[in-house]
């Protein structure tokens, strides 16, 4: 088991576009192991693999509730569709430490991936997954939840945690 490092804002690397993968191979699988460890140890229902510092087009999810894990694996994701209609969630991010708010986005998608063996799958999602698949390819994108709040919402937060980073450092010092 290998927990990562989750970068957070204001880090300049989760700005990033991350890259298509171009096979799926034992390497990627490996990745995407430690991603979900990661993402169970903070704890998360999704993470994207820019958020451990690598800018490759890969995201994990799990929304089960039960003991039983369910892991989903998307490589290089892209939404082809998205519903006109839209639904609210309050959304967090393990790279925005601490922070909630309520996001409206497209209740439904469709989005084309490669799996876990890297066969092209395709995935009609809607509520808590069409809304964390979302969330999680605009990370691929260099985009953060913050980013649709308003300027002065956006920047509070910012400044919140660039603070919360300086007095970490001078604690680590
Ligand atoms: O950082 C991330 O991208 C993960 C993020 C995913 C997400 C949450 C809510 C809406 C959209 C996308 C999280 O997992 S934040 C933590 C969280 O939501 C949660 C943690 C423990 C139990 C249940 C939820
Ligand atoms: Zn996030």
């Amino acid at each position: 088991m290998t927990i990562r490092k989750i970068l957070t804002e204001p880090d300049p690397f989760l700005r990033q576009k991350s890259q298509d993968v171009e096979g799926v191979d034992d390497e990627i699988r490996r990745l995407m192991q430690d991603m979900l460890d990661t993402m169970y140890a903070a704890p998360g229902i999704g993470l994207a693999a820019i958020q451990v510092g690598v800018p490759k087009r890969i995201i994990v999810i799990d929304l089960s509730k039960e003991e039983e894990k369910k892991p989903l694996y998307f490589v290089n994701p892209r939404v082809i569709l998205k519903s006109n209609s839209k639904a609210t969630y309050e959304e967090g991010c393990l790279s925005v430490p601490g922070q909630f708010a309520e996001i409206d986005r497209p209740d439904r998608c469709h989005v084309t991936y490669l799996d876990y063996n890297g066969k092209q799958q395709e995935l009609k999602a809607e509520g808590l997954l069409a809304t964390c698949i979302q969330h999680e390819i605009d990370h691929l994108e260099g985009i953060l939840f913050i980013d649709y709040l308003s300027k002065l919402k956006k920047s509070f937060i910012v400044k919140k945690l660039s603070k919360q980073k300086k007095s970490l450092e001078r604690i680590v010092v």
